[in-house]
């Protein structure tokens, strides 16, 4: 095995042994052989689509096979062997769709090896297949973001929300990459390319959420427990957690976000629900304490799965749905024929569990949207123009286990008074139980939602941009001190790389995967940087 695409790979260059994040050699070669099919897949539906033949299978599976290989989402071994499977003959069908062509086709198309050949072909598609680092860098970059990209989509599809340019382009951009002859510039290119299509898909899921959920609005979301036993939602699939609720409805059993899920709570039409009693817990790393407390059954709706140690008393609760995958775990499986997802298993576990054991008490507040800050322009752009607002922090992405991310505790606690931190994704859990106070009214962490939802401070930052009538983005009085973790975070960095946002820094740690003359290019042309200590910080974001 060879991965090197998330924050925590191991030494800062890659898992060669075994994943930091638990993924055995076995998932990590089998997930290689699944995008090295999904690629030849793609490729094929290009071309048909260039006859107007393409096929909308096709589309599904790649986005699907592209999330299940983003870190932490899927650990089945067999269930990615029957998707490798399911591939293979879709890509019979394409090639024969296709019939005699005149383009080149890539081993990725020609392959067609069958069960027993897996294991050995997949050691020879990973990562590691491009020999030049800068070329397997700029190829992995783009890699991952298509990989967030996907997770994006799933979600808006899962809202029936599609777009053909970003299937287009997915298709496109992974065609691109089984090229052997494909050139530096041809890669930074399409690396920048993937970010406008970020954007875009982005744009797209927040018009499927806020369309079907309404705009957020600001929220005190409980942290606090009922009486009743509970279930514990995780994830990012609003669908998921509404048909949740629909089904528990008036069972005595009440329902929980976990993590990522929490904005839940900020939408109009999932936080009617009377029994969606609170959020429990930390980021998605603390897992393994939050869930024994938690005393009733799991839902993963996405990433990010913690496999359970050998002696967790909750292994037996925890159920995935969607593109996430667990072994051992009850895998619910997909709507049929516009039914709902049958989560009635879970529910009747629910029953006969206890209520949750109370780990913490109080509130904490989101809801900080586009549609929700716009209601508030007046307030907040009279506030920096008084001077009581003196800088904005978009602090958006990922938390993780490293012991170094304390350094966004830090950093929060010690930004002066008249700061505002925009935030989005599970980073917020390094500083969203601080109290930070508020400026006039106005809380001095503004929680937008999901990490998608980083859209939505995009959006924040162009209308201000707008308000004050600036040129540039980058004249705002906004600095980007953003921390990640998986690919997700690498569709959001382009996104905001091709919306012009300059000198974001990058932290706990620099990817392993940039090589470092791409690293260079993305110091030059958009002055990425690193991190380094909280004084030091701090100094250099307010003297810019
Ligand atoms: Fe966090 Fe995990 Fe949302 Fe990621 S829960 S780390 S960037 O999946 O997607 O923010
Ligand atoms: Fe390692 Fe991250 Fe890949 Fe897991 S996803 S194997 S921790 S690089």
């Amino acid at each position: 095995m060879f991965c090197f695409q998330c924050q925590e790979t191991a030494k800062g260059t890659g898992c060669a042994l075994m994943g930091v994040c638990g993924k055995t050699p076995e998932v990590s070669n089998i997930q290689d052989l699944l995008l090295f099919v999904t690629r030849g897949i793609a490729v094929y539906n290009n071309e048909l689509r260039k006859e107007g033949k393409a096929s909308s299978t096709a589309v599904k599976f790649i986005v699907d096979a592209m999330f299940i290989s983003i870190t932490n989402a899927n650990f089945d071994f067999e269930a990615i062997k029957e998707k490798v499977k399911e591939g293979l003959s879709l890509k019979a069908e394409l090639s024969a769709r296709l019939g005699n062509t005149s383009i080149i086709l890539p081993d990725e198309c020609t392959w067609n090896g069958d069960e027993s050949g897996f294991m050995d072909k997949a050691l020879e598609v990973g990562v590691l297949r491009t020999k030049d680092e800068d070329i397997r860098s700029l190829k992995e970059l783009t890699h991952y973001g298509l990989k967030g990209m996907a997770a994006y989509a799933e979600h808006a599809y899962n809202l029936d929300k599609t777009d053909d340019e970003i299937y287009m382009f997915m298709q496109r951009a992974l065609a691109e990459i089984t090229r052997e002859d494909i050139s530096v510039n041809e890669l930074v290119a399409l690396a920048l390319e993937t970010g406008k299509y970020g954007v875009q898909v982005m744009a797209l899921l927040d018009a499927a959420n806020t369309g079907r959920f309404g705009n957020p609005e600001i929220t005190q979301v409980n942290i606090g427990v009922g009486k009743n036993p509970g279930i514990l939602i995780s994830g990012h699939d609003l669908r998921d957690i509404e048909e949740l609720l629909q089904q528990t409805e008036g069972m005595g059993v009440d329902v929980y976000t976990h993590s990522e899920m929490l904005p839940a709570h900020y939408y109009p039409h999932l936080k009617k629900y009377k029994h969606l009693v609170g959020n429990y817990g930390g980021a998605w790393w603390q897992q393994k304490e939050d869930f024994e407390s938690f005393n009733g059954p799991i839902l993963f709706t996405t990433n990010c799965i913690v496999p359970p140690s050998k002696n967790a008393t909750y292994k037996g609760r925890i159920f995935t749905t969607g593109a996430s995958g667990l072994d051992g775990a009850k895998h619910i499986p997909e709507r049929k024929d516009g039914q709902q997802k049958d989560f009635s298993e879970i529910i009747e576990m629910a029953k006969n569990c206890q209520a949750p054991k109370e780990i913490e008490n109080g509130t904490i507040v989101g809801g900080f949207a586009h549609a929700q800050v716009m209601a508030l322009a007046d307030k907040v752009v009279d506030a920096v123009k008084s001077g009581a607002i003196k800088k904005f922090f978009v602090m958006a992405g990922c938390d993780g286990r490293m012991k170094g991310r304390n350094y966004y505790t830090d950093f929060a606690e010690a930004l002066p008074d008249d700061t505002v931190i925009l935030t989005a994704g599970c980073a917020k859990y390094r500083y969203n139980k601080l109290s930070l106070g508020d400026i006039g009214g106005i809380p001095r962490v503004l929680d937008a939602g999901q990490c998608n939802d980083s859209y939505s401070l995009a959006v924040i930052a162009l209308k201000l941009k707008e308000v004050f009538g600036l040129e540039d983005i980058n004249d705002l009085p906004i600095a980007f001190n953003i921390a990640w973790y998986e690919q997700k975070a690498v569709i959001v960095l382009l996104a905001l790389l091709h919306l012009g946002v300059k000198n974001i820094h990058l932290g706990p740690t620099l990817p392993g995967f940039l090589s470092p003359n791409v690293a260079k290019v993305l110091v030059e042309n958009f002055g990425i940087g690193g991190i380094s200590s909280v004084e030091e910080d701090i100094e250099m974001f307010l003297a810019s």
